[in-house]
Formats: structure tokens, C-alpha cells, sequence
């Protein structure tokens, strides 16, 4: 999976949606996520994108680096616009005004934007059903604005108002769930990328673009300045966080959970935060509650992501059986193909 990933940028298409000369710092995880969703999503689609460092960087008046219909959005309010415009679009259509070709309706924002102040939009458009797929990019604290923390910003980061010092050592509490609360709403769609796996993000918007009804997407998205890192070490600071387990890969469709980057051995996760600033004042019983932490909510995931099926197997159908006594021993799912009658 690793090797394909790294060559998956080719099989996108040269085009850019999301064009160079755009203000975001060098290194910065969520500009090259950006990109990629962008090819992606291609020419047709409309985006609400709510305030927020992307929209500051790629906006300056009267220069644009949006090559798609972008409507610049309140930080409170990028879903709630998305769900206007799938409503017009559906509106439209139903009294003939535009034909019935596909558009694509998107909408992006931060963690700040998501996790804290758009919360609300965001839970509505998803209860309601609209169909639209919403990216989340997460860097982890409200970058922008001057490193301020969100709610999705990990127990211990220090941050400008969460700042470690002699007292604490950084943020006091754990990072908000996203994929828990968003995936609480049945939608058919939800999961987890990131910048260092180009083809898994690119697989995941493809799906969420054709998912009818709601697709969330969280994009981890480190911030050179926010984080503390060198700007060349962002996209190997993100691969760290998915060896760690501090972000898994993986996906929720129709409420069945699978894991699409597998990790065989976690990589402790002080590898990732001894290369941040943010977490230098870490004591390491914090780090020793962080790692297990991880391994905890790593074991649920890996737990909810075996096959689980309520439904009793259809006796004709083949049965996979265990190579060997160690196989059964250790657990190992076998699944039953379907029979002729499916
Ligand atoms: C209602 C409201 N409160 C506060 C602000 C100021 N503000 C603009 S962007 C932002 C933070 C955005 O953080 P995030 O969504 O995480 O995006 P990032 O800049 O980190 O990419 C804040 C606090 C605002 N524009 N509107
Ligand atoms: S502050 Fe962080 S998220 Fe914002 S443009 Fe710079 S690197 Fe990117």
C-alpha cells in the first residue's frame, strides 16, 4: 500500500484546481491535502469553504487560487451553505433549469470550524441527509488566527491558550472524537486521511463524492508553525501518526468499520511527539497516558472492524477454513462466500 501510495500522485490528473501562489507557509500538511482532494473532486463541483487558514492563504482580493465555483463562507457556517446549495441544485433540476449531470457538492473547514463553531451546521446537514461531502482539515488548533487551541487539539499540545508551563503542560483535555460524532448520525459514509497516503485520500473522496446522501471526511493536517516541526518533516510527522496509532486510517461505510491502512506494530508514540515543540513539555507520565490511550481506542477500532455479521451464513455457501490450528488459535476472522443464492 505504501509503495502504491507514493506513485499515486501520478494517476491524478495534472490539472490543478487548487492553484501555486497561494499564501500557505512552506510545508504546510493541509495546502498538499488540499491539492489532492482538489484533483479529486475535479472541475465539477461547489465549494463553501468557512474561514479558516486555507481560505486566508488562497484568497487575498482580488487573486483566488480556486480554479472551481468556491463560495468563501462564516466560520460557523459551511454546512448549512452546502445544504443551500444541494437544495437549489435538487430545485433547480426538479423545474428543468439545469439538466441532470452530477455536481458535486462539497464543503471544507478547519477543526476550528468543524469541531468548535460549525458543530451545529454540521449536525444538521448530516441528520437531514443532504447530499454532500464535507472535509475536515485538521491541524489541530485554530492556526490562522495565531495557534489558539480547539476542541481537536491532543491532551498535552501546548498552544497560545493552552500554554505549558510551570503549572501544566499543554492542553488539559483529550481531542474531540469527530469520526464518533459524525458517524453517530448513520451516515453512509465517514473517514479518516491524510496527506501521506495520496491514493487512500483519493480513493476516500471518490467514494464520499459518490456516496448518495451525507460523507464526512477528516483530514489530519500538520501545521510546521502550529506544530513546532521543520517544514520538509510535515508529511513524515503525518506518516508517523498513523504508525503510532495517534491517527488510524480507515473508514465507516454503512456502519461497518474498516481499517484501509493497516499497522502491523504500533510505533511508539513518543517517536511522533519528541519531534514537536508543542509536546516538548511533556512529562512522560503524560506520555505514558497518551500511549495507553492509543492503544486502547487502537484495539476498539481494530475490534469494530472485524467482520461482525448478525445475519445466520447461507449453508451452501463456502466455508474458508483455517490453514492451521494457530490460525483459529489467535482469533482470525473466516469469512463465508456468498452462496449461488445472494
Ligand atoms: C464567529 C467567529 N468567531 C471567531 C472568528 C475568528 N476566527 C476566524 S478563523 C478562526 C480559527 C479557524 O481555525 P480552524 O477552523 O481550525 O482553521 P485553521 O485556520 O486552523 O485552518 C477564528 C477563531 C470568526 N471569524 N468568527
Ligand atoms: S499556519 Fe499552518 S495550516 Fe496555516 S498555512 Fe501555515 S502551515 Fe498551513
Amino acid at each position: 500500500m505504501s509503495d502504491a501510495n507514493v506513485y499515486a500522485v501520478k494517476t491524478l490528473t495534472s490539472k490543478e484546481y487548487f492553484a501555486p501562489g497561494h499564501r500557505a507557509c512552506s510545508g504546510c500538511g493541509q495546502a498538499v491535502a488540499v491539492r489532492m482532494v482538489q484533483k479529486a473532486l475535479g472541475r465539477n463541483v461547489i465549494m463553501a469553504s468557512a474561514t479558516g487558514c486555507m481560505e486566508v492563504v488562497s484568497s487575498p482580493f482580488p487573486q483566488s487560487s480556486w480554479e472551481i465555483p468556491w463560495i468563501h463562507v462564516a466560520f460557523e457556517n459551511a454546512a448549512a451553505v452546502a445544504s443551500g446549495i444541494e437544495a437549489g441544485l435538487k430545485a433547480q433540476r426538479r423545474k428543468g433549469k439545469i439538466d441532470g449531470r452530477k455536481i458535486t457538492v462539497a464543503a471544507m473547514a478547519g477543526d476550528g470550524g468543524t469541531a468548535d463553531i460549525g458543530l451545529q451546521a454540521l449536525s444538521g446537514a448530516l441528520e437531514r441527509g443532504h447530499d454532500f461531502l464535507y472535509v475536515c482539515y485538521d491541524n489541530e488548533a485554530y492556526m490562522n488566527t495565531g495557534v489558539q487551541r480547539s476542541s481537536a487539539t491532543p491532551f498535552g499540545a501546548a498552544t497560545t491558550t493552552s500554554p505549558a508551563g510551570s503549572v501544566n503542560s499543554g492542553q488539559l483535555t483529550w481531542k474531540k472524537n469527530m469520526m464518533r460524532i459524525t458517524a453517530a448520525h448513520d451516515i453512509p459514509y465517514a473517514a479518516t486521511a491524510s496527506p501521506s497516503h495520496p491514493l487512500d485520500l483519493v480513493e476516500k473522496i471518490k467514494k464520499g463524492m459518490e456516496t448518495k446522501g451525507p460523507a464526512y471526511i477528516h483530514v489530519l493536517s500538520p501545521c510546521p508553525p502550529g506544530w513546532g516541526i521543520s517544514a520538509e518533516d510535515s508529511i513524515q510527522l503525518a506518516r508517523l501518526a498513523i504508525e503510532t496509532g495517534i491517527f488510524p486510517l480507515f473508514e465507516i461505510e454503512k456502519g461497518r468499520h474498516k481499517i484501509t491502512v493497516e499497522v502491523e506494530t504500533l510505533v511508539p508514540v513518543e517517536q511522533y511527539l519528541k519531534k514537536q515543540g508543542r509536546f516538548k513539555r511533556l512529562s512522560s507520565e503524560m506520555v505514558e497516558m497518551i500511549q495507553q490511550r492509543v492503544c486502547k481506542q487502537w484495539q476498539e477500532l481494530k475490534s469494530n472492524s472485524q467482520d461482525k455479521s448478525c445475519i445466520k451464513p447461507n449453508n451452501d455457501a463456502e466455508t474458508v477454513l483455517p490453514e492451521s490450528e494457530g490460525e483459529m488459535e489467535a482469533g482470525k476472522i473466516f469469512r463465508i462466500k456468498a452462496g449461488a443464492t445472494a
